[in-house]
């Protein structure tokens, strides 16, 4: 059967879990992939991402990842597979500066559970980290990270075991509203009708989408993983994962979990805007260097041999808030695009927003303030 109820482009993170939430609630949907599932070509891959409640990006999020938190628990329990695991979370910086002042500000105002640390206290709680003295650091004890892999792994067995049809390597050439206000869906392997889409293509949905045009621009980031002296300092139980605004950038870094390395990487690496379909996926030696002297001054007891490296890609939007919506001309259509860098803790709940744009066009979720209409006037 070629129609559907809906069809979902991309099962990466957020398209996997669209496409689990539209099944479990017995609609007939396609989830397409046009590479392997899952894959390391796009954003839902590299083992560990972070998930705070620290969330220094905005007050707004904190609603959203309770919700997130909620849905990985569940999806945990459900598959049996390890999708979450809490660490506890450091947000830590100079003190007037946005990652430790903006965390402080969501937790006082959410009523969450936090301590605030000097450099000093953290190493002593948790040996690997050695920040600057002066330092302000949030600490947050329900910080920790998803498994990206298993969370899609986990939500496309969810969609399964409720009805999904979900095909990998089946590229997505473009669709069409019908005049019956559905659409059709051209790929390499066939065309199919159906009410609604959702554009869950990542860094490729502005391909999708001219209105993402300058609105959801990916970039390409690195990711390296170094063995550490001790190990055991950087085991999840001793490490808890972290941002740090320092004068080098705005870094972040992970515990060792599947690598035997610890995690790093830099937010907006070397600011090279990319087309997703043409680019250096190769990490080369400078990529490497610009991490290394990070580890060398604030980790420096994980600076040993490079056991990994890896590149992938953040999407951003000008703002670097997310863009869930209907599409302004086509409300059978609903995106979620523009995650900037820190999308993918939150891509369960994404999943259900994105699976109630698509059915009823409308979401109980304050998703207000990631409305497309805030860039009416240019994305500046
Ligand atoms: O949101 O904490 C985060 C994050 C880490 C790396 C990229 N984003």
């Amino acid at each position: 059967d070629d129609r559907y109820d809906v069809v979902v482009v991309g099962v990466g993170g957020m398209g996997s879990a669209t496409t689990a939430h539209l099944a479990e609630r017995g609609l007939d949907v396609l989830g397409l992939e046009r590479y392997d599932i899952p894959h390391t070509m796009g954003s839902s891959h590299g083992i560990t991402r972070i998930i705070r409640r620290a969330y220094y990006e905005h007050p707004s999020y904190i609603p959203l990842i309770e919700r997130a938190y909620d849905l990985w628990d569940e999806l945990a329990a459900e598959t049996d597979r390890e999708i979450i695991r809490r660490t506890g979370s450091i947000d830590a910086g100079p003190e007037d500066t946005v990652v430790f002042e903006g965390s402080l500000r969501s937790c006082e105002q959410h009523d969450i559970p936090h301590e605030v640390l000097t450099s000093e206290e953290v190493t002593e709680r948790f040996p690997g980290y050695r920040l600057p003295e002066g330092y302000k650091a949030l600490y947050q004890p329900d910080g920790g990270f998803v498994v990206p892999e298993q969370s899609i792994i986990g939500h496309v067995e969810t969609a399964q075991a409720a009805g999904a049809d979900v095909r990998a390597r089946e590229r997505v050439h473009d669709w069409e509203p019908t005049p019956a206000g559905g659409v059709r869906v051209e790929t390499d392997r066939g065309t199919y009708d159906a009410s609604a889409l959702v554009l869950a293509a990542g860094a490729w949905n502005y391909k999708f989408a001219d209105e993402l045009d300058g609105l959801a621009v990916p970039e390409r980031q690195v990711l390296g993983w170094f063995q550490p002296e001790r190990p055991s300092t950087f085991e999840p139980d001793n490490f808890p994962v972290w941002n740090l605004q320092i004068p080098e950038g705005r870094f972040y870094g992970l515990p060792i979990y599947d690598v035997p390395g610890f995690k790093i990487g830099k937010y907006h690496h070397r600011d090279e805007r990319v087309d997703p379909d043409a680019y250096e996926t190769d990490p080369d030696r400078d990529d490497e260097r610009l991490l290394r002297e990070v580890v060398a001054n604030y980790f420096p007891e994980a600076g040993g041999p490079t056991m990994r490296l890896a590149t992938c890609m953040f999407t951003n939007s000008p703002d670097e808030h997310f863009i869930l919506d209907t599409l302004p001309d086509h409300p059978q259509v609903a995106v979620g695009a523009g995650f900037s860098g820190h999308g993918f803790k939150f891509a369960s709940v994404i999943g259900e927003i994105l699976a109630d744009l698509a059915v009823d066009g409308e979401t109980d979720h304050p998703i207000d303030m990631f409305r497309l209409d805030r860039f009416d006037d240019g994305p500046g």
